[in-house]
This record gives structure tokens, C-alpha cells and sequence, in this order.
């Protein structure tokens, strides 16, 4: 049976190949798509179940539309999505995402040069052939080299961003589970650990019927191509070009199997050696006595990880920088776990020109889940497409004041997010500025300028006595942009000095600020976190799960984190930073 995730993920793939093929981000076919993907992964019943006529019904789906659902339901697939797969290859897209490129001009560069990829790219900006062509210049051709190089394009290893491998990771999970004989099915590798990026998937599955699994997972619609298929090891090909490592154990050997397939190796390696220590080895099998192969532990991470002396390490920290040496001394730190998590101070309603929800339906969502506090920040002026007047944030504080009574178990505070503009400015002024609970501060332009202007620019905007916290650090999205280059320390310092929290950004392809940066803070007892989702409609609130991970694997002390803390201390600390 076809499921609704499965056609959501078919018209998600469907509108970035429009979006390629129509030359335009703007794309209102590719918006069709997309609405209809967004309509079909929340539905509440299987679509494929549903006539022409039904669908037609749903919000977002049209005739169009309609007919595609009906067209892969009924025969597993869809000839115009096949086509732009046969025009756009994977390859190709990498390179349509390069930032200073996008569709028009990959479309040239495939035309006038043959270049297809990225790594084609690379050779083609090495012999200065990009500058030539209509609409490039040697001004592009620089920009586009530094990308390039700062994207790690060049090399051959493509990496996918994780916003993508977990998608198609959880997508492919459901598949794989819903296959009679599995038993369970998980990710390890690096996605498991959280990095950013992942070079391919590694999936283990529980089985006692390997053979007749095998078979069953070569045939799902979402693989283009299978590399190898052996008993227990299968490697294919996604649909968008992302390898997928596929392992099938017995459930028996499923602890040793998923330690040794999530890595690291520096970490595996590690734990190698402690075993070799007491007389065992340790591998995918098992933990085991060297000399008479009797099994010590093998069913769970936590018996072989205390076979060995230690306490189970959560996956995010498996990077053997040093996690070994704290958990032997019973120093692991004390993680930000789901659950945790009291506030969010990073919202948005559609007071933004880009959010999509009411302030009463963000409210009442956030309420749903039990939050006990929340800032409302939508962008201010200076964010010109999105951002709002001193009259409409005014309106929105007076409503808020009024709707404050609805929510009892919930403090609401009116916040903003404001724009550091390229010399550290903000929009407004100071007193109106101080008029808010709470401000976040983010960069949402000028990516370019040099190491030592961003940092004055930062340094200025953490100083700022309105200033709470500073959003999405970097400005990156993960695989597209690389965001600014900083002085961390400088940063932090300044941070640690004025009281402003450092936000962790929990959007999949933001992740910011990123791990190096929460690496280095490690040492730092000054420096706040905040946890905030940056939601711009009511399900992304669900969201604040990834930037827990990405606090987990940046070894952020729970403590450091000040929305786990409850509303009296949360609040009277908002109200010391803003004292000065
Ligand atoms: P990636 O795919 O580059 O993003 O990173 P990983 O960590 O997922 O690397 P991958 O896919 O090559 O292998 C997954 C895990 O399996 C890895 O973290 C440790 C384990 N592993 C794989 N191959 C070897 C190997 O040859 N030796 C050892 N010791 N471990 C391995
Ligand atoms: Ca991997
Ligand atoms: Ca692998
Ligand atoms: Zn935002």
C-alpha cells in the first residue's frame, strides 16, 4: 500500500525538479506541488485509497495533482516525475544548489560547457571558463570559486545535508518496518551521531528471515539503482542519488551490530581496545572471550558499553573527543534530553511576511505541548519583505497582553527578532528596542565580508543591552550556504560577559550555531544557550527535538541551557541581563 508520506516525499521531489525545469524559485507549478506534498503528509487517511474526485477535495490538491496520486497508486509511478529524474540527474541538482547559481544559470553552464556536477564546476572555474559566459563575470566566477572551496565541492565525496538524509532515512524506516519478518529497524552511522552532513546512509534491520527482507527491500519505489545484494549486506541507490548501506543481524546481536554501524571509528577503536584489555574482542557480532568465543554481551548497547566498564554514551558524543576518558571517570556530561525543554524563544506568527500561522493558533499549539513559557518574534522592520512596523508590533503586544489570560500555565512574552545589519546595527531604536521581553538578534544578509568585520558586527549586536539572544549564529543553511566566518572566541567572550544567550537553532538545515562552535564553548561556564525552534507555523514547533541533538552532540551542559530552566529562575534572569 502506497503511504502518504511516501506520495508527500514523490511531490516534494517533484517540485524541486519544477522549480530546475521552470528556471524559476518562484515556480507557482512548483508551489502546487509542494502544497499538494504538505496536504498529503498530514492527512489522517491513506490517500491512495481515495478517487480522483475525493482528492480533488483537499485543500492544495488539484486536477493535476489529483491525477499524479492516482497515476502512483494505480501503477507505481509517475512519467513526468521519471522524465525530470532522466533530465535532472541527482549530480545536476547538487550543482542548480550552489550558492550563486540556481536554475537558469546551471542551465547555462550544462549548455555552454557541459558542466553537470559540481565536481565539473570546480574544473570549469579552474580554467577561468565560467566568466565568460552571458550574466557571469570574473565577479561570479570568484564568488562561485570561494563557495566551491568552502563547501568542499570540489572533492569527490558529496554530502548530503542531514535535512535530506533524515528525511529519507525516517521515510525509508517506515518502508523497511512495515515488511513482515522485521523486527526493528534503525539508522546508525553518522546520521545516528548527528553530523551535519552524512556521506551515505547505514541501516540496520533486526531479522530472522534475512533472505525474503533482502528481497522485499530491493523492490521499494524509492530505489534506483542496487550497487550490491548479498545475505546480509545490501547497498543501493536512492531516487535522489543518496547510497544507502543496508545491514540485516539477528536480534540476539542487534547491540553489537548497531555500536559498531554508528561509529565513529575513532570510537569504535576505543572501545576495541578497552576489550582487548580484559581478554575479549569486540565487533559487529559481539563482545566476546578471545580464546573460547563465548559471548560476554552482545543483545545491547548498555551490557557491552558496562561489560566494558562504562556507562551507555549517547551516540551524538561517539567522536572519541573525549567521552571515553569522562564517562571512566563518571564526568559525561549531563545532556539536554527530549522532554527537557520548557520554552521556546524563537516564534513566529504571521505578522511575518513568511509565517504562515496566527498568533492565537501558535499560542494555542505551544500551550498543546506544555510549554510554560514563549517569546513571539516576528522580524522587525529592517527585514524589508518580512519584517513588521513599530504600529503592527504595538497591535501584536496589545493582543498579546489580552490574550495572556488564556493561557495560564503559559507566560507569553512579546519579543522580536531583530536584523544585524552589516556594521552590527538593529532596527529601531534603543527605547523602543527595551520596550520588548525579549529580542533576538540574527544576520540575515551580507554573508561575504571579512573575518574581522563579522566579528565586530556580532560583537556589537551581543553587547546591545536589549539584547537576549543571538539567532542562528552563522546564517547557514547546510549544504547551500556556508554562513559567515567569525571569531568564535571574541564571540563568546562578549557573550559570556553581557548575559546574551547563544541560540541553538533547531531547523534541519540550520542546525546554528554549529557543533565546532558549541565545541569550543565546552570550556566556557559564562556562556547561555537557548534551544529555540524559529518556527514559522504550528508543526514546527515539534521541532525543537533537532536542536536538542545538536546540543547533545555539541556536549552543552543541560544547566547552560536557560529555557530548561522553570519560569522563576528563566524569568529573573531575562530580567538581570536586561538590568545590565
Ligand atoms: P559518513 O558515512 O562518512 O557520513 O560517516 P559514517 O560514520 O556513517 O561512516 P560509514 O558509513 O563509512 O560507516 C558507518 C559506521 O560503520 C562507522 O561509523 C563505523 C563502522 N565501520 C564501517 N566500516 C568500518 C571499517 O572498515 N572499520 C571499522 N572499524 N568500522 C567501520
Ligand atoms: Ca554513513
Ligand atoms: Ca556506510
Ligand atoms: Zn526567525
Amino acid at each position: 500500500m502506497v503511504t502518504n508520506l511516501e506520495l508527500a516525499a514523490l511531490f516534494g521531489e517533484l517540485a524541486a525538479l519544477t522549480r530546475i525545469a521552470d528556471g524559476s524559485a518562484q515556480s507557482f507549478r512548483a508551489r502546487a506541488y509542494e502544497a499538494a506534498a504538505k496536504t498529503l503528509e498530514g492527512l489522517p487517511t491513506g490517500a491512495a485509497a481515495l478517487s480522483e474526485t475525493e482528492l480533488r477535495k483537499l485543500p492544495g490538491i488539484g486536477k493535476a495533482t489529483a491525477a499524479k496520486v492516482r497515476e502512483y497508486a494505480d501503477s507505481g509511478r509517475i512519467a513526468k516525475l521519471e522524465q525530470l529524474r532522466e533530465d535532472y540527474p541527482p549530480e545536476f541538482r547538487a550543482l542548480v544548489d550552489v550558492p550563486g547559481l540556481g536554475p537558469k544559470r546551471a542551465v547555462l553552464l550544462r549548455d555552454a560547457l557541459g558542466v553537470g556536477s559540481t565536481a565539473d564546476l570546480a574544473v570549469a572555474l579552474e580554467a577561468e571558463a565560467v566568466r565568460e559566459l552571458p550574466g557571469f563575470g570574473e565577479r561570479t566566477e570568484a564568488n562561485l570559486r570561494r563557495a566551491v572551496r568552502r563547501l568542499g565541492l570540489s572533492g569527490k565525496e558529496r554530502r548530503t545535508p542531514i535535512l535530506v538524509a533524515m528525511r529519507e532515512a525516517e521515510w525509508l524506516l517506515a518502508e523497511v518496518r512495515a515488511i513482515p519478518g522485521v523486527e526493528a529497524a534503525a539508522y546508525c552511522g553518522s546520521l545516528r551521531r548527528f553530523r551535519d552532513t552524512v556521506a551515505d546512509l547505514d541501516i540496520l534491520v533486526g531479522t530472522d528471515d534475512s533472505a525474503a527482507v533482502t528481497e522485499r527491500l530491493v523492490s521499494l519505489g524509492w530505489i534506483r539503482r542496487v550497487i550490491v545484494s548479498g545475505e546480509t549486506k545490501t547497498s543501493v541507490v536512492s531516487q535522489s542519488g543518496l547510497q544507502v548501506d543496508v545491514r540485516m543481524v539477528s536480534m540476539p546481536q542487534w547491540g553489537a551490530a548497531i555500536l559498531y554501524f554508528t561509529g565513529s571509528q575513532a570510537h569504535n577503536i576505543r572501545l576495541r581496545r578497552l576489550a582487548i584489555r580484559r581478554g575479549w574482542v569486540l565487533n559487529e557480532y559481539a563482545l566476546a572471550d578471545a580464546n573460547t568465543g563465548e559471548v560476554v554481551a552482545a543483545e545491547a548497547e548498555e551490557e557491552i558499553y558496562a561489560a566494558l566498564g562504562l556507562p551507555w554514551i549517547p551516540p551524538t558524543i561517539r567522536e572519541d573527543r573525549g567521552e571515553i576518558e569522562a564517562a571512566q571517570g563518571g564526568g559525561l556530561p549531563d545532556l539536554v534530553s527530549d522532554g527537557d525543554l520548557r520554552g521556546d524563544l524563537h516564534v513566529h506568527t504571521d505578522l511575518s511576511g513568511d509565517g504562515d500561522h496566527s498568533l492565537e493558533a501558535m499560542l494555542d499549539a505551544a500551550a498543546g505541548m506544555g510549554l510554560e513559557y514563549i517569546a513571539i518574534t516576528d522580524h522587525a522592520e529592517n527585514l524589508v519583505i518580512n519584517g513588521a512596523s513599530r504600529g503592527e508590533m504595538l497591535a501584536q503586544r496589545r493582543r498579546i497582553a489580552a490574550l495572556q489570560e488564556n493561557y495560564p500555565g503559559m507566560r507569553v512574552l512579546h519579543g522580536v527578532e531583530l536584523n544585524i545589519g552589516p556594521d552590527g546595527s538593529l532596527d529601531y531604536d534603543r527605547d523602543f528596542l527595551m520596550g520588548y521581553d525579549w529580542c533576538v538578534a540574527s544576520v540575515h544578509s551580507h554573508f561575504d565580508l571579512t573575518v574581522a568585520e563579522q566579528t565586530v558586527r556580532l560583537v556589537e549586536a551581543v553587547r546591545h543591552p536589549a539584547v537576549n539572544a543571538v539567532g542562528h549564529l552563522i546564517g547557514r543553511r547546510i549544504g547551500r550556504r556556508p554562513g559567515i566566518e567569525v571569531d568564535v572566541e571574541a564571540v563568546l567572550t562578549a557573550a559570556g560577559l553581557t548575559g546574551t544567550a547563544i541560540e541553538i537553532n533547531s531547523h534541519l538545515d540550520r542546525l546554528d550555531a554549529p557543533v565546532e562552535v558549541l565545541w569550543q564553548a565546552r570550556r566556557r561556564d559564562d556562556v547561555r544557550f537557548v534551544i529555540s525552534t524559529d518556527a514559522h507555523r504550528t508543526g514546527e514547533l515539534a521541532q525543537s527535538k533537532w536542536g536538542i541533538r545538536q546540543a547533545r552532540r555539541g556536549w552543552v551542559d543541560k544547566d547552560k541551557v536557560a529555557n530548561t530552566w522553570p519560569p522563576d529562575r528563566f524569568l529573573a534572569w531575562v530580567e538581570d541581563v536586561r538590568r545590565g
